[in-house]
């Protein structure tokens, strides 16, 4: 009489998704494999905010791709097949969306998911559909199950959920209840109890259901397949009292096992407001206790507590086998739906080697994690950039006096003029009109063993000569019969009658504060030696840092012997040249960006032209 359909979801029925919700469509796909569909239930999607596209999803093992629109005109043309609409949308757009879908005649199911759509709203959708003989389930609804045939969104929870309650195929048990969750509980409790659910559905925790208790159970009464019913209601409301009269009357015939949650409302000296917007006692009659006594009164099974209600299902449904109203069926295993990669991890059933390895930062949790301290606290302990950079780089704290010495690497290494390669590179590539990064990396590529990378090279020469007990005199001639100029000896315009106060400053530092400086002892006896040759050839700022360093590493008692020489060997040092001279080369660009320099042409009086001489 209403208009309405009584069966709802079939083998082949096709919905269309209002909202993003990937994650819900897959469960839908799942579920549809799982129950041996031929075809996905899902058939498009809508969403507003976004051009017409597809998306991508799983179909057993293989991948498919379903189309998304903009326009539910054009999603409702292009599947006219489509009689279901799962509505996402957010309680500030369902009320629109749903008129909206209430104009297409193809469209016989809604399904309102979200929750807090003003009552008034809810109501005047309720009289659109129920003039027009559309079925609304919800709002404020998780949906409901159709074993073997349809599900909407996330009902039923996850596929081990779905496979544990056996919902891949139909039993005899249809249900209905207000909540989502509790119609979770139930597909379990009558799994097991039962040989299975048949069709559940949740219709929403408003006061104003878009399809009540009765609208579903009529529904059951008249499908044969559905041999018990059970009626899951809860405290506020006068809906089961029409339950009560249907059984009275007869119109519900078959057996009928009820419950109404919320009896401890008893309990509480104040009317109590539960979970959903209906779910509170108004008046005696909306309280579960005196629900539970009508229903029992009028003839439906009702338990003593909910505790009892698997054990109430489980006795109706024998007498039913015993009479031959149920007959059982040969329980065929349901087709393997492969689990997602990531939900198979998390429960610790695959492990994979990992493509890549990190020790130093972790982003993953509430908080950042550099060497495992978090952020907060490097903070705290003001731990500073060279806290900082002992932490990412060797993973560990080390002392104060290391990561002073380590911003003063930074401060001293930060600029030293336009002329020297990397500025002039940083310069000349931003005056060819190239972005910050540019001109810092094309510095930066200038950077080796003539050029302030000379640090590693430095470390490793030095400490060979002293571990093989050279002395200075012997490793500058060793050095020289090799023909190899020494790493971090040499300066273009410092030496020893124009000291570069660089050297002296971190020198009286190291030599003052770290606990031992045999490797800078010994440079320094190397430059008595090549200075006396040469009064440029200093021990320089990329010597003095390297042979500092190589002593911290050795003596701080904070890295093993093997640590310190891998670190040496792996080429670490330059590093903190690196690092501290992208100050000065980021400042070069914004210099001259800032003074609008334009392209830079080498001039041609500083180019010396010399042709080969058969050609001129
Ligand atoms: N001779 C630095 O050379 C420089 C010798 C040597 C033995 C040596 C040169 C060198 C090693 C690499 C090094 C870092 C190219 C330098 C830096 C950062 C900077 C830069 C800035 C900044 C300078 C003249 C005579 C020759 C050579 C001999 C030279 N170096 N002997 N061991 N190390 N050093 N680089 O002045 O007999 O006459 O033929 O490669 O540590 O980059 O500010 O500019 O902050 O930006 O051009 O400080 O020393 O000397 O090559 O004409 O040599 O001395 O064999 O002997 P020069 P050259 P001979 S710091």
């Amino acid at each position: 009489a209403s208009g309405k359909d009584a069966i709802l979801f079939r083998k082949d029925t096709k919905a269309i998704i209002w909202g993003m919700q990937n994650r819900a469509v897959q469960g839908m796909l799942d579920f549809d494999f799982v129950c041996s569909r031929n075809k996905p239930s899902v058939v498009a999607m809508i969403y507003p905010f976004t051009g017409d596209h597809k998306q991508k999803f799983y179909w057993g093992h293989k991948e498919i791709l379903i189309p998304v629109y903009k326009s539910m005109d054009v999603a409702m043309k292009k599947h006219s097949d489509a009689n279901v609409l799962v509505s996402f949308a957010s309680l500030r757009s369902a009320y629109e969306s749903t008129l909206e879908t209430l104009q297409y005649p193809q469209i016989r199911t809604i399904a309102i998911i979200a929750e807090g759509i003003p009552e008034n709203l809810t109501r005047k959708l309720i009289k659109e559909a129920d003039a027009k003989g559309v079925s609304i389930i919800g709002p404020a609804t998780v949906g409901g199950i159709k074993p073997g045939c349809f599900k909407i969104g996330n009902t039923g929870g996850m596929m081990d959920n779905i496979i544990s309650s056996r919902l891949y195929r139909p039993g005899c048990v249809a249900y209905v209840s207000r909540s989502g969750g509790m119609s979770n509980e139930l597909n379990n409790i009558i799994s097991r109890a039962t040989n299975g659910v048949y069709e559940g559905v949740a219709i929403g925790g408003d006061r104003y259901p878009g399809t009540t208790f009765m609208d579903h159970l009529l529904r059951y009464q008249e499908d044969p397949k559905v041999k018990l019913l059970v009626l899951l209601g809860e405290v506020g409301g006068m809906e089961e009292y029409e339950v009560c009269e249907a059984l009275k009357s007869g119109s519900i015939s078959k057996p009928l096992v009820a419950w109404c949650i919320g009896t401890c409302a008893a309990m509480f000296a104040t009317d109590v407001q539960f979970g959903h917007a209906g779910a509170c006692a108004n008046a005696e009659q909306e309280t579960a206790t005196a629900k539970n006594k009508a229903l029992k009164e009028a003839g439906a099974k009702v338990p003593s507590s909910f505790d009892d209600l698997g054990e109430f299902i489980k006795e109706v449904y024998e007498e039913l086998l015993k009479k031959g109203v149920v007959v059982p069926e040969e329980e065929l295993p349901p087709p393997t739906v492969p689990m997602d990669y990531s939900w198979a991890r998390e429960l610790g059933l695959i492990r994979r080697p990992a493509s890549f390895m990190t020790t130093i930062c972790d982003e993953r949790g509430q908080e950042l994690l550099y060497a495992g301290i978090p952020i907060t606290e490097i903070f705290k302990d003001d731990l500073g950039i060279g806290g900082v950079l002992s932490l990412l780089w060797f993973q560990r704290r080390l002392p104060p006096y290391a990561a002073k010495f380590f911003e003063m690497c930074l401060m001293l290494t930060a600029d030293h003029g336009p002329a020297v390669s990397g500025a002039h590179n940083t310069i000349v590539c931003a005056r060819a009109g190239k972005d910050l990064i540019s001109s810092l990396v094309s510095g930066l590529l200038t950077i080796g063993d003539r050029f302030g990378g000379a640090l590693d090279g430095a470390a490793r020469q030095f400490s060979e000569g002293y571990d093989t007990g050279l002395i200075p005199m012997e490793f500058v001639n060793h050095m020289r019969k090799k023909g190899e100029l020494i790493m971090g000896i040499g300066h273009r315009i410092k030496s020893i009658n124009n000291p570069d106060m660089r050297v002296t400053i971190l020198r009286d530092y190291v030599k003052a504060n770290f606990p031992a400086t045999p490797l800078l002892d010994y440079a320094m006896e190397v430059e008595k030696i090549t200075t006396s040759k040469k009064p440029n050839l200093i021990l320089n700022v990329d010597g003095v840092i390297a042979t500092s360093f190589v002593d911290l590493l050795r003596n701080s008692g904070c890295f093993t012997r093997e640590e310190a020489q891998e670190y040496i060997s792996i080429g670490t040092i330059n590093g903190l040249f690196v690092l501290g001279r992208s100050l000065g080369f980021i400042g070069h660009y914004l210099d001259q960006k800032r003074l609008k320099q334009g392209l830079y042409r080498h001039p041609w009086d500083d180019i010396s032209y010399v042709m080969p001489e058969q050609y001129q």
